[in-house]
C-alpha cells in the first residue's frame, strides 16, 4: 500500500505533457486573468504546480462542456486567476495529463513583444543583416534596387518604359521579397499609432538593431526603414506606385540569391491615398524629433500633400493585376492587394492630414469623417486607423468632429469582443464573427485585441484590458491548434513558416537555428487556397499546417506581425509598473558562426560544445535579443581542443536568445530557445 500510494504521488507530479491542454504557452501576469481550455475530459480535477512537481499551489475542477463548432471539439476551461505568486507552472488535468510549463511574472510578454518588433528588422531589404543584430539568422543583404524598372503599366512621359529608378530599404512584405504599398501603409500606420498611444513605453523600449542607442525610439527608426523606401515609391506627379516587384514570385532561395529584375507597377487610388495617410502620420511623429530627423517631417508632409492631390484627381484608379497583364508586358503575378472601394482610404488619408496639417478642408473634401461603424482595420478597409489617430488625439479634436461618437461604436465593439470572454467556449474574442476565419486569421485576433486596448485606453475599465490579453492568451496557444504562432515564442511554434528567409536557412549546411523569430503565422484559414496536404480539419479554427508548401495559413506577413507588436507591447505598456521596459539597456556585440549547444533544455543547463585550434582566453554568454548579456559561462583561458560548459539558463525568462562564443581566432553564435 505504501508503495502504492508513492507510486501515485509521484506519478502526479510528472503527468504526461499534453497538447489537449490549451493555454498561453508564455505565461500570466500575477493580477492577471489565467485561463486554460481542455480538450476531451470531464468534469475532473485540476492543479496548478510548480514546474518539474512539488504540491499543487492552487486545485478546482473543470468548468461545464461546450463546443465550438468552428473546431468541432468539445471543450472545457479553468481559471485560475488566483494564483499570483510568481513562478513557472504547469496546469494538471485529471486524467488528461499536464500542460506546458509557463511563468507567472511582471512584465512576461516583454521577450515577446521584443521578438514580434525585431523581426521587421529581419525583413529588411537592401542591407546586411550583421551577427551582431541578427546572431544565428545573419545574412548579406538582397534587393539593392537602385537599378528598378518603370513597367509599361506605369510609364509616362518624363518616365518612359524601362527608365531606371532608385527605391531601396523597406521590408518585405511577407514570405515573398515584393514591397507593397498597400501592405505597408496599414503596417506602418498601425506601428506608429502604437507610439502616439504609448510615447513613453515606446521610447524606452530597445530591440538591438543598427540604429539602437540614437535618439528615436527603435520602433520609429525600425518604421522610417520603410517610409524612406515608401518615399521613393512617389512619380514626379505625386502618384504612387502600387508596388516593387518581380514579374513573379522568387524561389526559395535566399535575399541575395534572388535576383530577378524588379519592377515599379501602375500607380493607384488605393496606393497613393495609403502613402498619404502614412506619410502624413509619420511627418506628425518626426516633429518631435526635429534634431535627429532634420528636414523629416517637412519632406513626409508635401509627399502626403502631393498624394492627396493626386488622389484627388485620379479618384478611382484601381489596380487590377488581371487587366493590367492583358494590356501590358511582361506579365506581373505575384500579389495583387487589389481593392476597388476607396472612400475608406479617403477617409484615413483625410484624417491624418486633418490631424498633421489642422486644416478642415481635408474633412470636409470627405463629406465629413463618419461617426460610427468602426470595425477592425484590414489592408483593404483602413477607415479604423484613421479613426484610431483621431480617438489617440481626442483632446485636440475640433468641434467639428464628432469623436465622442466615434468612442461610442469603438466602445460598443469592444463590449462584444468583452461578452465573447464568458459567452465562448474558448473564452476568447477570436471566431465571434464567422468571417474572422479567413487569409491571415492571425491578424483578426491581434486587431480585435488592439481595439480592445484602446477601448482600455479610453476608459481605464480593465475588462478590456483582459480581454485585450485573452486576444494575445489566443495567439500564443489558447487556440484550437495548440500552436504559439509565433516564431520562437512559446513551445509549440511554427517550424515551417512561408518565408524564404527562413526557407533558405535550412538549406545552409553548417547549421540551422529555426526559423527567424518573432514572426506571427497567417494561422487558421478554411480556404486553404494552398492546396496543401496535410491540414488537419477543414474546421474554420483548424484550418492551420505548419508546412512550407501552405502559405494559406503559415506565411508570415508585415500587415500580420503590426497589430502583434501594438497588442504585445501594448499589453506590457498597460501593466508596467515603472512607464518603461523592465531591461532596457540597448547593446550588441559582433560574432561569427560555428558551435552546438543542446537545443531547449525544458530545465537545467544547456550544454554548449566547441573546439579550440589554440589555447588563449574564451567567453561562453548568453544574450537576448538586443544583444545583452543575461548569463555568462565562461570568462577566461581555455586550452586547444575540444570543450563543454554548463550554461544556466535557469530563471530565465523563456524566450529566443542567442549564445555567443568569444576565441582568440574568431566568434560564433547559436540560437537557444528556451521554454518552460
Ligand atoms: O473580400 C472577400 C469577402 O467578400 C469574401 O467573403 C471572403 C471569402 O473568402 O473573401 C474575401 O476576399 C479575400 C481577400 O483576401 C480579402 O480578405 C480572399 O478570399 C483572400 O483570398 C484574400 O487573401 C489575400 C491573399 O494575399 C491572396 O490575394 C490576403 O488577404 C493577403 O493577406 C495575401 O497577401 C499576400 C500578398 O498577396 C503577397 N505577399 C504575401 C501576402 C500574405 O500571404
Ligand atoms: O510564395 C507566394 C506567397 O508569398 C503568396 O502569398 C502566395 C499567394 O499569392 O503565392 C506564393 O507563391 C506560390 C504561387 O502562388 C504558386 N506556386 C507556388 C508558390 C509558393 O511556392
Amino acid at each position: 500500500m505504501r508503495t502504492l500510494l508513492l507510486v501515485l504521488a509521484l506519478s502526479a507530479s510528472v503527468a504526461a505533457q499534453t497538447e489537449a491542454i490549451r493555454l498561453n504557452q508564455v505565461g500570466f501576469y500575477p493580477d492577471g486573468p489565467k485561463v486554460a481550455v481542455v480538450v476531451g475530459a470531464g468534469e475532473v480535477a485540476v492543479s496548478i504546480r510548480p514546474e518539474g512537481g512539488g504540491d499543487a499551489v492552487w486545485t478546482g475542477t473543470l468548468g461545464p462542456a461546450r463546443t465550438w463548432s468552428a473546431s468541432g471539439e468539445t471543450v472545457r476551461r479553468v481559471d485560475f486567476s488566483d494564483v499570483t505568486a510568481p513562478g513557472t507552472y504547469v496546469v494538471e488535468v485529471d486524467g488528461v495529463g499536464a500542460s506546458y510549463p509557463f511563468e507567472v511574472r511582471e512584465a512576461v510578454h516583454e521577450q515577446a513583444a521584443r521578438a514580434a518588433l525585431k523581426s521587421f528588422y529581419f525583413q529588411r531589404a537592401s542591407t546586411d543583416l550583421p551577427e551582431a543584430f541578427a546572431g544565428p539568422w545573419a545574412r548579406v543583404g538582397g534587393h539593392p534596387d537602385t537599378q528598378v524598372l518603370v513597367h509599361a503599366s506605369a510609364a509616362t512621359a518624363e518616365r518612359p518604359t524601362g527608365t531606371v529608378l532608385s527605391a531601396p530599404k523597406g521590408w518585405y512584405d511577407a514570405g515573398d521579397y515584393n514591397k507593397y504599398i498597400v501592405n505597408s501603409g496599414i503596417s506602418v500606420g498601425t506601428l506608429l499609432s502604437l507610439y502616439e498611444w504609448e510615447p513613453g513605453y515606446v521610447t524606452a523600449f530597445e530591440v538591438g538593431i543598427p540604429e539602437s542607442g540614437d535618439a528615436v525610439p527603435d520602433l520609429i527608426d525600425e518604421a522610417l526603414w520603410n517610409v524612406r523606401w515608401m518615399l521613393a515609391m512617389q512619380d514626379t506627379d505625386g502618384g504612387v506606385y502600387h508596388k516593387l516587384t518581380t514579374a513573379n514570385f522568387e524561389g526559395e532561395v535566399a535575399p541575395d540569391q534572388a535576383t530577378a529584375t524588379r519592377y515599379v507597377v501602375q500607380k493607384g487610388t488605393a496606393a497613393t491615398l495609403d502613402f498619404a495617410a502614412t506619410m502624413a502620420q509619420a511627418s506628425r511623429i518626426a516633429t518631435d524629433f526635429p534634431d535627429a530627423l532634420p528636414g523629416l517631417a517637412d519632406s513626409l508632409r508635401t509627399a502626403a500633400l502631393d498624394a492627396w492631390t493626386w488622389a484627388r484627381a485620379n479618384p478611382s484608379v484601381r489596380y487590377d493585376q488581371g487587366a493590367l497583364n492583358a494590356a501590358f508586358d511582361p506579365n506581373i503575378n505575384t500579389g495583387e492587394y487589389g481593392d476597388g472601394s476607396f472612400a475608406d482610404e479617403f477617409d484615413w488619408a483625410a484624417m491624418e492630414l486633418y490631424l498633421t496639417t489642422g486644416a478642415d478642408s481635408f474633412r470636409t473634401a470627405v463629406g465629413g469623417f463618419p461617426t460610427g461603424g468602426v470595425g477592425l482595420p484590414y489592408w483593404g478597409g483602413v477607415r479604423e486607423l484613421g479613426v484610431h489617430s483621431l480617438l489617440a488625439h481626442r483632446a485636440d479634436l475640433g468641434p467639428e468632429v464628432n469623436g465622442a461618437a466615434l468612442e461610442q461604436s469603438l466602445l460598443a465593439m469592444a463590449d462584444r469582443f468583452v461578452g465573447a470572454l464568458s459567452s465562448t467556449p474558448y473564452g476568447v474574442p477570436m471566431g465571434i464573427d464567422s468571417w474572422n476565419f479567413g487569409w491571415g486569421s492571425n491578424s483578426v485576433a491581434a486587431n480585435q485585441g488592439v481595439a480592445l486596448l484602446i477601448a482600455h485606453r479610453l476608459t481605464g475599465d480593465r475588462d478590456y484590458l483582459d480581454a485585450a490579453i485573452a486576444s494575445l492568451d489566443y495567439l500564443l496557444g489558447r487556440n484550437a491548434t495548440g500552436y504559439s504562432f509565433v516564431t520562437g515564442v512559446g513551445d509549440k511554434t511554427p517550424q515551417n513558416p512561408h518565408h524564404r528567409p527562413s526557407r533558405a536557412l535550412t538549406r545552409n549546411p553548417r547549421f540551422y537555428d529555426g526559423p527567424i523569430p518573432g514572426l506571427i503565422a497567417g494561422g487558421p484559414n478554411p480556404g486553404q487556397q494552398d492546396g496543401c496536404a496535410g491540414y488537419p480539419s477543414s474546421l474554420p479554427a483548424r484550418s492551420y499546417t505548419d508546412v512550407w508548401c501552405s502559405y494559406a495559413s503559415n506565411e508570415v506577413a508585415i500587415n500580420w506581425n503590426a497589430p502583434l507588436v501594438h497588442l504585445a507591447v501594448g499589453i506590457e505598456a498597460a501593466l508596467s509598473a515603472t512607464g518603461g521596459p523592465v531591461d532596457a539597456e540597448p547593446g550588441a556585440e559582433a560574432v561569427d558562426l560555428g558551435l552546438s549547444v543542446s537545443p531547449n533544455p525544458a530545465a537545467g543547463p544547456a550544454t554548449v560544445r566547441f573546439r579550440l585550434d589554440e589555447a588563449g582566453d574564451v567567453t561562453v554568454r548568453l544574450v537576448d535579443l538586443l544583444g545583452r548579456e543575461v548569463r555568462r559561462a565562461h570568462n577566461g583561458p581555455l586550452a586547444a581542443g575540444p570543450h563543454t560548459v554548463a550554461l544556466a539558463a535557469a530563471g530565465l525568462p523563456a524566450g529566443v536568445y542567442v549564445v555567443h562564443l568569444g576565441t582568440p581566432t574568431g566568434a560564433a553564435s547559436r540560437a537557444l530557445t528556451l521554454v518552460r
